[in-house]
């Protein structure tokens, strides 16, 4: 029998991969003006929310701005960030993921999207999976940044689902302690080292299934 009802999913870096697209469209405003960003300095910014990543960027150039110019800095790189996912296609679905959901679905588990983008509806219409969940949480409809657990705690409210019967996925630090923070399984998927808090860790949900993820409950009696 399996405990999970429901399973969250984060959006960037656990479904597409659109972590490149944010560096690109960072390093273009950095460049413009003047900040030393490298994709290193990028890692930091991972499920981090579009605020918090330019505030992180200001920190790392040593700059103090007025609000409103944080605000034109931050409208300038998602417009140059939203060129890059309109033209997003269905091959950029990271390996294993719609086996993976297609399996929960035969299973009647929820699936639903905790993620921390604005932009989640337009990246999952360009990719072509918008009608597969149950649910979206996302930075639309979401106030507290992870790792406050709100967007998970909603996700799971919109499924109908209570927090303690919810799998979460995550590749963020950040994430995987607001999947915490909300009583919830949490799956990291990425580097075991990075990712060390989490319950258990894949490589990605190409390392996933259904039978696993009954191990995993397994595992740590829930
Ligand atoms: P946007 P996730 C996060 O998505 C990204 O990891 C993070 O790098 C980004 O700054 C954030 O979304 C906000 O994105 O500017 O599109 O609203 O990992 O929580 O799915
Ligand atoms: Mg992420």
């Amino acid at each position: 029998m399996m405990h999970t009802a429901a399973c969250i999913f984060d959006l960037d870096g656990v479904i597409v991969d659109t972590a490149r697209y944010h560096f690109l469209a960072w390093k273009r405003l950095t460049d413009m003006i003047g900040i030393h960003f490298t994709e290193e300095d990028n890692e930091r910014l991972k499920g981090v929310s579009r605020m918090a990543s330019l505030e992180i960027i200001l920190e790392i150039g040593g700059r103090k701005i007025e609000e409103s110019q944080k605000h034109e800095y931050a409208e300038l790189k998602n417009k140059w960030y939203v060129d890059y996912i309109s033209k997003m296609t269905p091959d950029e679905i990271l390996p294993g993921c719609l086996e993976f959901i297609k399996e929960l679905k035969g299973a009647n588990v929820r699936v639903a999207i905790g993620s921390a983008s604005k932009n989640t509806p337009l990246i999952l219409e360009r990719v072509g999976i918008l009608e597969l969940f149950d649910a979206i949480a996302d930075g639309n409809n979401v106030k507290k940044a992870k790792p406050d657990p709100e967007v998970f705690i909603k996700a799971a409210e919109m499924v109908g689902i209570e927090p303690g019967r919810c799998t979460v996925f995550e590749d963020a630090v950040a994430g995987i302690q607001a999947a915490l923070n909300a009583g919830m399984l949490c799956v990291g998927v990425g580097s075991p080292v990075i990712l060390k808090k989490a319950h258990f860790v894949i490589r990605g949900l190409d390392d996933m299934s259904l039978s696993k993820l009954i191990e995993i409950e397994k595992g740590i009696r829930i």
